[in-house]
Parts: C-alpha cells; structure tokens; sequence
C-alpha cells in the first residue's frame, strides 16, 4: 500500500490543485446560487427534500460494494469494516436525517408586553452533509487530501439522486490552500471541520478574522477508560482493545489511556497482550484481515517515534512496537504496562495502534487522572454496579461516555467534545440546531385572548 496509494490520489487531484483558490470561489458561488429565493432548492417542499436524501441513501446502497472498496483502497482499513461499519453508519445517518427534513417547526409561546452558528471519510461527509441539507442549506466541502475517492464517487450519486445543482459542491484539495480558503471565505455562514486541534484553532481564528462565521469542531482526544474490580473483565479487556486498536488506532475515540484498578491489573494486562497477539494484520482488501496500514509515511513515523519515547520513559512495551518488515505502513498492535501519567505516550494523541495500560487504586484517583488532560471527547467506564456507572459518568469530563462498552455511536446520539476536543455536537437532534438560525418574530396583538 505504501506508495501504490500516493499515485492514486495525484491521479484525482494533480489537475485541480494549480486553481485551488479559484475553485473554492466557483464552489461558494455555485452554493449560494443555489440557494437563492426562489431556486429550486429553496422552493422545494421539506418532504421532498426529506425524500431526495432517502433516494441518495438508496443509491448509496446500491454502490455498496463499490464505496466500501473505495474507502479501504484510500484509507487502507480493512474491507469489511468499510462495508459494514462506515457504510453501515454513513446510510443510517443519512436515512435519520431524511426524516428530520419535514420534522423542523418553530415554537409558539406567549409572552408578557414586552420591547424586544480522513480517518472516516464518508462517515464524517455523511455526519456533516446530512444534517446541513436536511435543514435546507447548500454545501461545499474538501474531503482529506489523503481520501478523496468515496467523495468524488458520491458527487456522482447527489447528481443521480437529483438534488438541484450547486446544492452540494465538492472541491478536493490540501488544508493549506482549499482548507484556508474555506475557513477564510465571506461567503461562507459555517464550517463544521474534523482534524487535528492545530488546525482547529488555525480555523478558528480565520473564521474570527474574516466573516465570524460560525465554526464546530470534532478534535483530537485522549480518551480514558476506567476499568474497575467489580466489572465483567473479558467484556472490559475486549471493549477497551476494540476501542484501542478499531481503525489502526486512527480514531478521535481511540481508547488511548486504560485505567485499571490494582487487584485485576496483572490478569488484564496478560488477558490484552494475549489479544493484541491474535489480531490478523494483512491487506486490507482481504475480508480476512482486521488490521490494516496506517494512512500515510507522516503518521506512521510519528507513530513509531511516540512508542520510542514510550519505551525511553519507562513503560513495559508487553507486544508490537515495531513496523512490519517492508511490506508497507504496518504497525503491529502495540501494548505498553506500567504506564505513568507524565509520560508522552499517556499525554499526546499517537492516532496509532498502541495501548497504554495505567493502574489505579482508588475511585476517586481514577476519576482525577482521567480529567486531567487537555482533551474531553470520549471516556468509557467498566464496572458491573450501576450507581458507580451512574456517578462516575457524572464526573468525567467528556462529551461521550460508554459504560460497559465502546465506540458506541449512533446517529440519534449527539457527539462532540468538551474542552480542546472540539465545540458544537454532531449527530442527534443537537446537530441540526448547528446548521439552523433561530429568528423570534413577536406579534404585537390587538385583541387580547
Ligand atoms: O491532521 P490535519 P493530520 C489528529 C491526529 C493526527 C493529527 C495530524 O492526532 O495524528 O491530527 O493529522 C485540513 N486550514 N487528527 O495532519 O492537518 C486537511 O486538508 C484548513 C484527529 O492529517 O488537521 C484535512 O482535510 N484546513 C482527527 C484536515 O484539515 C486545513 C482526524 C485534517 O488535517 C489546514 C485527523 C488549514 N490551514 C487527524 N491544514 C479526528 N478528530 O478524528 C490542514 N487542513
């Protein structure tokens, strides 16, 4: 994969690059067109649109295989996780904003007299474009220059479907230029992104500099798992490595910082190590393998010299650490024991395979660490007593907790993170209000009811 993938995609993008700046103009033209009073869009009926984003849906379903190669041919995860998870999630979410479209309704209430905003790339195209056309707003978006294809493929598809042109315009491109051009543009009311935090805040504040437009942001994360004595511990051993390893580790979610409470720490380390050992690593197009490449030459270096660190500070590398001989950007699965909070590897995001594994002692201790990062998108707790569950939830300071499981997203739940993991929410009824404008119209009455 390594190299094979680099010629695929200058293949799609070599031609568009030169006029980036150009394009992202067309694109913001072409979307306010579209959405101008009395344009198609505008005028079509909310039931209409609601139907047009199931027939989208449809077509999505139909290109199922195709899509689902796509995405593993551009990001390398493995085939049946693109057919049955990204697939899965990006036709749901779809499908549960199409019956938003003729569900959205101002209130009425009466008051007294008064003077009175790559790792999944069809997931996260799906998780922004459909809220947003649900709502009735035109669209552009620039897919990860890493991942263009499903993209590209599904532009096709919005045209199959039969939305009015200019209502979704795509402009693949690089960060530095399409990506600035967007965050900066005058004609631009929002931009929803998912990256790096770096960027987020770069977007933020061209946002601020140009036109305020308003910004949500799903950011990095360095998602703690509280694993206590009392809880079902093969469940929690499963959970906490699906969480660890899904997708190379390549997840805001990734379920980076495992606390495990002192009595049971040496039973789940040995329990993950002999996990992490029977993951079968191969190309990805193979519906045998469950563990592919990382994206690209960046991430993998960036990867191997986190778990070097790793290895210099003291934590006990228990399995991987190491790349595959030369078959391309493979990184065994990796677990670290003995994990100390100042340590690198317990700080930074590696947005790779590796499973860091703390010991705790006490509740209270567990819950402390756990909050004290930057980050706040996910946290997971494993206990098998529900009051525990229900107060520790309370306590940790992230937008998403699991209890007794992992990774569990669903298009009706919203998702979002606390502190530098992001703002706004994403998904769920909470999405809609990110791509609506509230207006309050107060009548002035005559007769009193
Ligand atoms: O992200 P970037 P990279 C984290 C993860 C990873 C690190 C770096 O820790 O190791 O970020 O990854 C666009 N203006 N996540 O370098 O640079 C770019 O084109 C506007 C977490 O790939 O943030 C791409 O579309 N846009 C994460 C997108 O930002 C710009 C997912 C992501 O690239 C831009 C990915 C600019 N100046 C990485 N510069 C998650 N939250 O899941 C770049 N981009």
């Amino acid at each position: 994969f390594r190299g094979r993938k680099t010629d695929f995609y200058l293949v799609s993008l070599g031609t568009r690059s030169c006029n980036l700046l150009a394009d992202v103009d067309k694109a913001v033209k072409a979307a306010r067109a579209a959405s101008q009073r009395g344009s198609p869009w505008r005028r079509m009926d909310v039931s209409s649109r609601g139907r047009l984003l199931h027939k989208l849906a449809d077509l999505m379903e139909r290109d199922r295989a195709l899509l689902a190669t796509m995405e593993t041919i551009d990001t390398g995860k493995p085939f049946l996780h693109s057919f049955f998870i990204d697939l899965d999630g990006s036709i749901k979410t779809l499908r549960y904003y199409a019956g938003w479209a003729d569900k959205i309704h101002g209130k009425t209430m009466p008051v007294g007299k008064c003077l009175c905003a790559w790792n999944f790339p069809l997931l996260m195209f799906m998780w922004k474009v459909a809220p947003a056309l649900c709502c009735g707003n035109t669209v552009v978006i620039k897919p990860a220059e890493q991942t263009p294809l499903t993209a590209l493929h599904l532009g096709s598809l919005i045209k199959e479907a039969g939305f009015p042109p200019g209502v979704v315009n795509i402009v693949p491109g690089f960060g530095p230029t399409a990506g600035a051009a967007i965050a900066s543009h005058m004609g631009i009311d929002k931009v929803a992104f998912t990256g790096s935090t770096k960027v987020g805040q770069l977007i933020k504040e061209a946002a601020a500099k140009s036109n305020l437009k308003r910004v949500t942001l799903e950011l990095g994360g360095k998602n703690p798992c509280i694993v206590f004595a009392d809880s079902d511990l093969q469940l929690a051993v499963e959970e906490t490595q699906k969480g660890a390893f899904f997708n190379q580790g390549q997840c805001c979610t990734a379920a980076s910082r495992v606390f495990v409470e002192e009595q049971i720490y040496e039973e789940f380390v040995r329990r993950s190590v002999e996990s992490a050992k029977s993951i079968v690593i191969g190309d990805p197009l193979d519906p045998r393998t469950s563990h592919g490449p990382q994206i690209d030459q960046k991430q993998f270096d960036k990867i191997l010299e986190l778990i070097d660190s790793g290895k210099k500070e003291g934590a006990k590398l228990e399995c991987g650490g190491v790349a595959m001989d030369d078959t391309g950007l493979y990184i065994q699965p990796t677990v670290f024991s003995h994990v100390k909070d100042h340590m690198r590897i317990a700080k930074e995001e590696i947005f790779g395979p590796v499973q860091c594994i703390f010991r705790f002692k006490s509740q209270q201790e567990a819950i402390e660490r756990a909050n004290s990062t930057e980050y706040g998108l996910a946290s997971a707790v494993f206990t098998r007593n529900l009051d525990r569950a229900l107060s520790v939830s309370a306590t940790l300071e992230t937008g998403t907790v699991w209890v007794n499981c992992y990774n569990a997203l669903h298009a009706q739940a919203p998702f979002g993170g606390y502190k530098m993991s992001g703002n706004g929410r994403e998904l769920g009824e909470y999405a809609l209000a990110e791509y609506s404008e509230v207006k309050a119209v107060t009548i002035k009455l005559t007769e009193t009811l």
